[in-house]
Parts: structure tokens; sequence; C-alpha cells
């Protein structure tokens, strides 16, 4: 009986496969942050933590990108996802904001950039685009910068693949497109190759072709969470936890207590 009671009381204190990242945790959560330029030029991009706009959140920013083919980079990124098959990734979510962006038709807040091994050795570049843009004209999120916003990028938004030049509406389109993809392994994403990260998986200001350059050209925004789902399993990445969940943590653990003593 006691221990039935201690696991409802976990279950409603600590939300399952959540990880919290902050910019001292990332290493040790098998995440790292990314700022740099990509083939030439100077950089002043940053990934920075903050408590802007009444959330708990990173910063990406990525300075003005003027020259064909030079690039900021600012993302964080993981290999965890390495091998996993594309068509694992069952839901996709998160809330983000964008401040600013010097073109003011195809800037977009931070978001996923993903590379995979289409099965056959060859590699496509992915990234979600949470806003519609009018270059070209796509479907997308209405444009509204200096909003949070939490968007379930499976279902709404656009998926770019950049070798195709193919926009898909949603998820499960980009999986049909990709049957056989799987996340890229590092060993296969070379510096030289524009790969900033070396790692599949990042979230954040992160360009690899040269049309990328509108997307995030002197670009800043924020990103509060992002939830991925693996065949269902859903883990939720808080960058930053906010106080309120903190609060949430230790009133479960005063009524972990409480339940002790009053066996
Ligand atoms: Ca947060």
């Amino acid at each position: 009986m006691r221990r039935a009671c201690l696991f409802v009381v976990c279950l409603l204190a600590v939300p399952a496969a959540a990880v919290d990242l902050t910019m001292d945790n990332l290493g040790a959560n098998g995440w790292k942050a990314t700022a740099t330029f990509v083939w030439g030029g100077s950089t002043n991009a940053s990934v920075t933590e903050t408590s802007d706009y009444g959330a708990d959140n990173f910063r990406f920013y990525t300075g003005p990108m003027n020259t064909s083919w030079q690039f900021q980079w600012a993302g964080i990124s993981t290999d965890a996802f390495a091998g996993t098959k594309l068509s694992a990734i069952t839901s996709v979510k998160i809330r983000n904001f964008g401040a600013f962006g010097d073109n003011p038709y195809r800037w977009q807040p931070p978001t996923f950039t993903w590379i995979v091994d289409k099965g056959d050795g060859n590699q496509r570049c992915i990234t979600w685009q949470p806003w519609a843009t009018t270059d070209p004209v796509t479907a997308g999120n209405p444009r509204e910068p200096l909003v949070w916003h939490e968007y379930d990028a499976a279902t709404t938004g656009q998926w770019f693949l950049e070798e195709t030049e193919t926009f898909y509406s949603s998820l499960s389109a980009l999986k049909a497109a990709l049957p056989n993809a799987y996340f890229e392994y590092t060993a296969e994403l070379p510096l030289d190759w524009g790969y900033a990260s070396q790692q599949a998986f990042n979230v954040g200001n992160c360009p690899l072709y040269d049309g990328d350059r509108g997307w995030f050209t002197d670009t800043a925004g924020y990103v509060d969470w992002f939830e991925v789902g693996v065949n269902g399993v859903v883990t939720r990445y808080d960058l930053v936890p906010e106080p309120g969940s903190l609060v949430a943590l230790v009133t479960g653990f005063v009524g972990l207590l409480g339940l002790r003593r009053r066996k």
C-alpha cells in the first residue's frame, strides 16, 4: 500500500521523461551549444540563458549574413537521436518566440534543423518553419513577432526539405517522403560540409544552405521548451525550468514526506 501511494505522488510531482536544460548542464544531459560562423566571415552569434519576456529560456541570435554561403549558427544539439528512424518521431512541439529579423518576410523564430540519412547513404537537411512566408507563398502559422506561441510542429507550419526544395505541411507527410530515413551519425557530419554542430538534431538558428540566410540573418528568438515523442514516448526539454515547476517539485516532495509520516 505504501509503495502504491508513493508511486502516485511521484507521478503527480515529476512528469515522466522531462529534461531540464540550462547552459551549465547541457553537457551532462548529452547536449551542447554552438555559436559560430560557417565558411568564413565573422560572427557575433550567441546562445544565452535569459528570463526575458516572462519565461526562463534560451535566446538564439545570429548576426547579419550578407555574403553568399557564409553563415552564422546559434543552436543547441545532441547526437542522442543518431540512428533513430525519422518514422519513429511521433510528435514534436515547441514554445518559441521570434523577436526580430532583418528579412521582413522570411525570418523565422528558432526552430528544429535535422539531418538525416535517407537510408541509401544520401543526406537530407530538414528545417521546420513555424511561420507562413511570402517567398514562396506557402502554408504556415501567422507571422507574429514578439508573441510566445506553443506550436504543434507535427501538424502546423511547414517542414522544408532543403535538397529538393519541397515543403511538407505535416510531419506525417515528411515521413512518408523519407520512409527509410534515420538521424545521421556525427562521423558523417564533418565541419567542412557546414555542419557546425556535427550533430543531427539541432534547435535554434541553424542555416545549412545559402537560401537559409534569409531565415536567420540578423535574427533573434527565444525557446522556452520543446517536446519530442519517439514511438509515443514524449520527452519535454525545458530550456531553463520555470520557478513554477520547481515549486511543483518541492510541493511533491513535501507531499511525499507527509505521506511517510502518516504511515
Ligand atoms: Ca523554460
